[in-house]
């Protein structure tokens, strides 16, 4: 294998982490996403596969109370991590965009 070429999957996963952190340093710690961080990362990154919830009223803010698992008002990656492992279970469920593929 040539020197450090990612597989597809592995470059898929780089992006989840790298993502995370591109947000995470925006405001407060640098490894955790506020409140605000979160709402643009899923406004931003994840329009489709958070649809449901962005819809409902105060769907992102329980999705946070969710997810904040230990309710220190910021999200660690293994939280957020949680949160694309329940993204992938409706995946398999229910493709995101019919028709796409
Ligand atoms: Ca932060």
């Amino acid at each position: 294998m040539a020197a450090c070429e990612l597989t597809e999957l592995e470059t898929a996963i780089e992006k989840i982490v790298s993502i995370f952190f591109t947000y995470a340093a925006r405001e407060g710690k640098k490894g955790t996403l506020t409140a605000g961080e979160f709402k643009e990362l899923v406004t931003l990154q994840l329009p489709n596969l958070m649809k449901v919830p962005v819809r409902t009223l105060g769907g992102q803010e329980r999705k946070w109370a969710l997810l904040d698992v230990n309710n220190d008002e910021e999200l660690k990656f293994s939280e957020y991590w949680r949160l694309i492992g329940e993204l992938a279970k409706d995946i398999k469920r229910e493709k995101p965009c019919p028709g796409h593929r």
